[in-house]
């Protein structure tokens, strides 16, 4: 990695242009088959970050919480993660299972995340790895417990980051994507892929 914050690798520019705009295709055809939604907090308010899913399961929330879901909210099975994503797994992720879970995470408009662990899989024991695409993200990092000293660091298109061991429950959150900070994506945003494995 080019630098590892609070045991957090970042891989910057690991995607050139070239595989950025490869994988926008990819995700393209995702969204074409399963739209992107804006899940309903367990409190009752709906998220500002666009969502999306690919692979055997997918990132879910409503009143009755968060949890994974074998199938998209129309009914149809998440589409496969796309061979352009699995290949960034398979060079970063240390592992030789393959993820479960591709989340599409799709920031407009000031959409930004509050501060949260990723503690709904089953093994912690996998990383999770996160592609960044499109407009420039300030990404924090906390401790192991809420609160406490951060550390931020900017994230650009092509960026990819590893969370494993140490790193794998640490709180995290995007305070803020600058517009206009990329051309890849049309009408701007940012989106961000975050692969897991789910199950036991
Ligand atoms: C650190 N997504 O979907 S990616 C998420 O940019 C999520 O959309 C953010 O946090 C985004 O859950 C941040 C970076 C990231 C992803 C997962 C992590 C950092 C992480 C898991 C553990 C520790
Ligand atoms: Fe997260």
């Amino acid at each position: 990695p080019d630098l590892t914050i609070r045991g957090v690798k970042v891989f910057e520019g690991l995607l050139d242009a070239p595989a950025q705009e490869a994988m926008v295709a990819d995700l393209r055809k995702v969204v074409a088959r399963a739209p992107l939604f804006s899940p309903m907090t367990p409190y009752g308010k709906p998220m500002r970050v666009r969502m999306t899913s690919a692979g055997r399961y997918g990132w879910f929330s409503d009143r009755k919480g968060y949890r994974y879901e074998p199938r998209h909210p129309s009914g149809v099975d998440w589409p496969p993660i796309p061979e352009s994503v699995l290949r960034v797994w398979a060079a970063v992720s240390g592992t030789h299972r393959e993820p479960d879970c591709c989340l599409v995470n799709y920031y407009t408009d000031g959409a930004k995340m509050g501060m949260h662990q990723d503690k709904d899989e089953a093994d912690f024991g996998y990383p999770v790895v996160s592609v960044s695409l499109g407009d420039e993200a300030l990404f924090r990092i906390g401790n192991l417990t809420r609160g406490g000293k951060t550390e931020s660091v900017w994230l650009r298109s092509g960026d990819v980051l590893v969370m494993g061991d140490e790193a794998r429950l640490v709180y995290h959150g995007i305070d803020r994507v600058k517009p206009d900070t990329s051309t890849l994506l049309d009408g701007g945003g940012r989106i961000n892929l975050t692969l897991r494995v789910v199950d036991p």
